[in-house]
């Protein structure tokens, strides 16, 4: 079997990832969606909230696992038998960002990463532009998901009070 992880922050998902899922769905057997720490981010959602959002949002795809993992993410692939991993791409900076972790991780392990250029309609997408754009108001229908938008405006209205 052909297994490949995506990995993320996801705090939330965006429409830009799920786009990166769907498409890593068709090359692969299994897709592990992993929701891991990234230590430079703060987080607005919870481990498990951000796989519950993951888990409902990728509920079309017959071949998709939500997991999340504390720790490096080759050690993640070891254990679960992960052939490859899959990023998406959005630019020069992603670009820099992803290879020098593409590199370490293959020398770490071994591990391939595939980086797979962004539909271009959510080039300018992230998850921490959606969280600002609605913290102020700002319509992220199109950006996210129903059900993370959702989320998102009852976590800005919690946080507000
Ligand atoms: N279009 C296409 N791709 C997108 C879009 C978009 N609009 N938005 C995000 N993506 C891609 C990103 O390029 C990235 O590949 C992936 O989706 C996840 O994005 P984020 O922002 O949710 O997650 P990051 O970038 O914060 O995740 C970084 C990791 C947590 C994966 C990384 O820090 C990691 O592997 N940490 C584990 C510890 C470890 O192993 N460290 C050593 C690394 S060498």
């Amino acid at each position: 079997m052909r297994r490949a992880v995506c990995p993320g922050s996801y705090d939330p998902a965006t429409n830009g990832h799920l786009d990166i899922i769907e498409r890593a769905c068709g090359l692969f057997d299994e897709v592990v969606v992993a929701v891991l720490i990234n230590k430079s981010k703060k987080g607005m959602f919870s481990i498990e909230e951000r796989m519950e959002m993951l888990r409902e949002s990728t509920s079309h795809l017959t071949n998709v696992r939500v997991d999340s993992w504390h720790g490096l993410l080759v050690d993640y692939c070891k254990k679960h038998d992960i052939a490859a991993i899959t990023k998406g791409l959005r630019s020069v900076s992603d670009f820099d960002y992803e290879l020098q972790m593409a590199q370490m991780n293959k020398e770490l392990s071994g591990v391939e990463t595939l980086l797979m250029s962004n539909n271009p309609r959510f080039g300018f997408l992230s998850s921490s532009l959606v969280k600002e754009v609605a913290t102020y108001g700002g319509e992220v229908t199109n950006l996210v998901p129903d059900l993370v938008r959702d989320r998102l405006l009852a976590r800005i209205a919690e946080n507000a009070t």
